[in-house]
């Protein structure tokens, strides 16, 4: 997290930030006072907080499931994830006492930022002791396709972990959509411009392809210590051309398959024998896991394979470091490096490969970088290869080492000028800033939530009004949408709500819906209701019969028919309503993904065939309907408005479809949309709930 606290360091009240975290030390093999000891420099020299894992938390929770089940799922390794439910309980254990810790340091008007996979649930957690909080959360690996994360049996548990967070970043956007439809599959929520909705909260998903210390590398090679190691190094690599690789020896990587490749390079080009080295530095890492140490083993077979193989006494092709270098070492080796080979197999970002382009700002040095690591995105004058063609990155390796020297550095200055600007400073100020922008949006919603004062208004213009016209919508408004609409039969509960409503004379209570004049008549036909079906086309005022709007004609669905139909057939799960003067596509229980593409490819042939037809397409909530372009619930209503003069209306609406009705009341009424959205109605309420027990209230 060097980079993370450099950035930190740019903003503005960087006194006050405290770092959570763990020591990187088993709290059960230290002693009473060594603890004290480190607790005690920690918070004085850093102001940090440790947190206390012991030797069998690190087993289960960091190796076990991060380690083991996490970190291969989520870099494309499903074959490796262990699916221990013992792990499980420890990752959610070790996520509650990280919570503990940030519950003695924050309060309500803190932000908070989580990084990284460890500690996915941690932001629902927090969410629900501190409700006001300001909470950021960044994956620092991939965000793996739906069909790869929906094979971890606690996926649902991870989702609404991280729903939890105001904003969630990702370092490229392929991540974030992975994760924007694992959400829409798995918890059945839409996202609205990258805002999701879950429980009620807004959720903003972004991308920050994370920067790095500009300044301190592209600085790097006018550091005097940098230059005497650079020299000694030079000395020793005495006029080789020099390909250099840098990482945690990791299986994702893609080490094996690099050096393969550069096996390849020297087999097929033997003028590059005793002419090249690759210095290949593996820094040790999770060396308590089986594949770690196995990894190792391959490693260094296949070195001492090809060293064994080319080497001579005066060359040896591999130069082979098991361990890390200081900053100063590191650098050097980027500054003398010909040639930087990265062919990781996935990668969240890779931030080495942005390191030597910032080294080499206005010097040669060719990047050879996977296209499969996030730095790729937006590193596309690099030579991107496939880390699984060793044929393709041999290739690459004799195109960098031939490359002239122009053609280099004009490659570098461009890369460099993209780096320059977004570093660690701006990637940090990004992040801090978008999350303060997701609060003001939700703040937003806050004002037009019906509650406290407005509610209370509501109610007593309710109370002292004589003639009231209540407009209700039924599906998503009175009750929650089902997946099979006939479910959705008003319960014992609203039959009560309603019929109380009804009962007053004072009250004109209209249900308007998009369902047939059957269904509303068999629901509601005993009440002393009006009713509107078929989105307007039936009229029935309270006392009254059934009125056709006007006179409609059904030819036009004899035409149509045939594209809904071939519409259901491709789409399965999905269904064609057939209705008295509408027809409807309705594809909720059809695979999202594909009755997304499907619906967005049928609206475009409706909205062209229906054009001289005087018709129109509605979009409702997994529903294309076509229906008279007269029939219409906000003509319908507007016979209502026009009959009487009203003292109190209110309208209300869950969808597209009562958009229109919201922007045609007097400016006097109360109209209240259903969820969270976007809407020209006044006021919004989370829930169908919500609105019984605004209607009980205003019955009472
Ligand atoms: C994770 C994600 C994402 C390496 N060797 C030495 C050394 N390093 C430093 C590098 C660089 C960092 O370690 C490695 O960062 P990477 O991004 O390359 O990879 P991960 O460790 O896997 O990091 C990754 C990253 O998080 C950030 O979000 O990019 O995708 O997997 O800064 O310079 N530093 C020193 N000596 C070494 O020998 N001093």
């Amino acid at each position: 997290m060097g980079g993370l606290a450099t950035g930190l360091s740019s903003i503005e009240q960087k006194d006050k930030i405290i770092w959570i975290g763990w020591s990187g030390l088993a709290a059960d093999e230290l002693s009473r006072e060594d603890k004290r000891q480190i607790e005690t420099t920690l918070k004085r020299d850093y102001r940090s907080v440790p947190v206390e894992l012991t030797t069998q938390d690190l087993k289960t929770f960091y190796y076990g499931f991060c380690n083991n089940v996490i970190w291969p799922l989520f870099h494309y390794f499903p074959s490796y994830a262990i699916y221990d439910n013992s792990l499980w309980e420890s990752y959610r254990r070790v996520n509650s006492v990280y919570l503990e810790k940030v519950l003695e340091a924050a309060g309500p008007e803190d932000t908070i930022w989580i990084h990284d996979y460890q500690l996915m649930l941690l932001p629902a957690l927090i969410r629900e002791k501190l409700p006001e909080a300001r909470i950021g959360f960044f994956l620092h690996i991939p965000f793996p396709s739906f069909e790869v994360f929906r094979l971890l049996p606690w996926r649902t548990e991870i989702l609404t972990g991280l729903l939890g967070a105001d904003l969630i970043g990702f370092h490229a956007y392929d991540y974030a959509r992975h994760f924007i439809s694992s959400v829409r599959r798995l918890l059945g929520v839409e996202n609205n411009m990258g805002y999701v909705q879950h429980e009620n909260r807004l959720t903003r998903v972004d991308v920050f392809p994370m920067g790095i210390d500009y300044k301190k590398y592209s600085g790097a090679l006018s550091n005097s210590s940098v230059q005497r190691q650079m020299q000694s190094a030079a000395r020793e690599l005495k006029g080789f051309k020099v390909i250099l690789s840098v990482d945690r020896l990791d299986y994702t990587k893609g080490i094996p398959e690099r050096l393969r490749a550069y096996e390849q390079l020297l087999e097929d080009n033997p003028q590059y024998r005793g002419k090249v080295v690759l210095l290949l530095i593996a820094v040790p890492s999770r060396t308590k896991v089986h594949r770690y140490r196995a990894l190792k083993g391959e490693v260094d077979e296949l070195i001492s394979t090809i060293n064994g193989k080319y080497g001579t006494i005066g060359w040896v092709p591999i130069h082979y470091f098991y361990r890390g270098f200081p900053f100063e070492r590191l650098s050097a080796f980027y500054g003398l490096a010909d040639v930087l080979l990265v062919t990781p197999l996935r990668d969240g970002m890779n931030l080495v490969a942005k390191e030597f382009v910032a080294t080499h700002k206005d010097s040669g040095g060719v990047l050879i970088l996977s296209e499969t690591a996030g730095s790729a995105r937006e590193m596309g004058e690099a030579l991107l290869i496939n880390p699984n063609n060793s044929e393709e990155i041999a290739s690459a390796l004799k195109t960098a080492l031939e490359m002239d020297a122009k053609e280099q550095i004009e490659r570098n200055v461009v890369m460099n000028e993209r780096l320059g600007r977004y570093d660690i400073g701006a990637w940090t100020k990004d992040f801090l800033n978008k999350l303060s922008q997701v609060r003001e949006v939700q703040e937003g919603y806050q004002v037009k939530k019906l509650a406290g004062a407005v509610k209370d208004e509501l109610i007593a213009a309710y109370r002292r009004s004589e003639k009231r016209l209540i407009i209700l919508d039924y599906d998503g408004t009175l009750v929650p949408l089902r997946t099979k609409p006939r479910e959705a039969a008003p319960d014992p509960e609203l039959v009560d709500l309603l019929k109380g409503l009804a009962a007053d004379p004072r009250n004109d209570v209209v249900v308007a819906s998009g369902r047939r004049r059957r269904t509303m008549s068999s629901w509601f036909g005993s009440m002393d209701l009006s009713l509107i079906a078929c989105h307007g086309a039936w009229l029935k005022p309270k006392g009254q019969k059934w009125q056709l709007i006007e006179a409609l004609t059904n030819e036009w669905k004899e035409q149509l028919l045939p594209i809904f139909e071939l519409f259901k057939d491709r789409t399965p799960g999905s269904t064609v309503e057939d209705k008295e003067y509408a027809l409807a596509w309705h594809y909720r229980n059809a695979e999202p993904e594909l009755a997304s593409l499907r619906a967005s490819e049928f609206k475009d042939i409706l909205f062209s065939v229906t054009g001289d037809l005087n018709l129109d397409v509605l979009e409702g909530k997994n529903a294309l309907e076509v229906k008279h372009a007269n029939v219409s619930k906000a003509r319908a209503i507007s016979l209502w408005l026009s009959r009487e003069t009203w003292q109190f209306i209110l309208a209300t609406g869950d969808d597209n479809n009562d958009e229109v009705l919201f922007t045609q009341l007097p400016d006097s009424a109360y109209s209240i949309k259903i969820g969270l959205d976007i809407s020209e109605a006044l006021y919004y309420l989370e829930s169908p709930t919500q609105l019984r027990q605004l209607l009980n209230e205003i019955a009472k």
